[in-house]
């Protein structure tokens, strides 16, 4: 896919000349004319990299640099400040506030397209960091520590909005028994393709991570606890029905759910979300595991 590089000069003549060497490259571009609108623009393109002329009249590029690095969503996008200065104590300011690199003007062609590909070079690799700390390997679902950080982003905004919130526990009945009779490989299968079957359960804005081990976790947001058991008595009988594949044999696995079923009202602490969750999924493995219970 093509790169996206987002130049912010105040002059139409820089602008047109960026936008015809990058474009000529492949290169999707997106332009401002002014520093006061990058943030925002930022956040809707999600440019890979940031063309920052230096000089613009009402913001000027050192105030735009620190703004875009202030902010968790936007701090690492690679900025190269584009400068007509010849102060070395400019360049070291810009580099204060977090500006990957430089370049001077006038532009010269083959430098820009040098620098910036260094640049998305080293954006690649914060991708790529990003997406291994927060993804689980084997399911694709986000891992354990970045569901705990979303269910804590997620009780802040559920409180804004007033909203109820269902968090649930899922764990995998007697899938030791899977793993002993039919190797841990064969487990893994059912595994990764459990993790589908839960995804395609839940709505886009549902978060699914995989809690750890044979347990994942949904958090539903801004849901009324009906919905929720149904949702998850709708999951546990398609699981129940589910023919997985291991090499040539047809296993079958079932579900255990303890659900937590979260009011505005109720101002309990995320430790006590999981805790509950778990109590109910506790409750349904003793009264005979596949089920659901809150
Ligand atoms: P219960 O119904 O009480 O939940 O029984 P169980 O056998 O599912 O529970 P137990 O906690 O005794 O066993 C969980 C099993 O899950 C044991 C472990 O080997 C397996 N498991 C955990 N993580 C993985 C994994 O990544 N791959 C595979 N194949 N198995 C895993
Ligand atoms: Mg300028
Ligand atoms: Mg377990
Ligand atoms: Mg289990």
């Amino acid at each position: 896919m093509s790169k996206k590089v987002l130049v912010v000069d105040d002059n139409k003549n820089n602008i047109r000349l960026f936008v015809d060497i990058l474009e000529e490259e492949g290169y999707t571009v997106f332009t401002a004319e002014n520093g006061l609108t990058v943030l925002e623009l930022t956040y809707i393109v999600q440019p890979d990299v940031i063309l920052l002329d230096i000089m613009m009249p009402e913001m000027d590029g050192f105030k735009v640099c620190e703004q875009l690095k202030r902010d968790n969503e936007t701090q690492d996008i690679p900025v190269i400040m584009i400068t007509a200065k010849r102060d070395s104590n400019d360049l070291h300011k810009a580099f204060e506030l977090g500006a990957f690199d430089y370049i001077k003007k006038p532009i010269n062609e083959i430098e820009l397209l040098a620098r910036l590909k260094s640049a998305l070079k080293v954006k690649e690799y914060l991708d790529l960091l990003k997406a291994m700390a927060t993804t689980d390997g084997l399911t694709g679902l986000y891992n354990h520590s970045l569901l705990l950080e979303l269910l804590k982003k997620e009780l802040l905004k559920q409180e804004r909005n007033n909203q109820k919130i269902a968090f649930v526990m899922i764990d995998i009945d007697r899938f030791k028994t899977v793993n002993d009779t039919y190797g841990h490989t064969a487990g893994d299968i059912v595994l990764k393709e459990l993790a589908k079957i839960i995804r395609k359960n839940v709505r886009a804005s549902d978060i699914v991570g995989r809690y750890g081990g044979e347990e994942f976790s949904i958090i539903l947001s801004d849901t009324e606890l009906n919905d929720a058991v149904n949702l998850c008595e709708r999951m546990r009988l398609e699981v129940q029905n589910h023919e997985f594949i291991l090499f040539d044999k047809s296993v079958h696995i079932t579900l255990s759910m303890g659900i937590f079923f979260k009011t505005p009202q109720n101002t309990i602490a995320l430790g006590d979300i999981i805790k509950n969750a778990d109590q109910a999924l506790y409750t349904a493995k003793n009264n005979g595991r596949n089920r659901v219970e809150v």
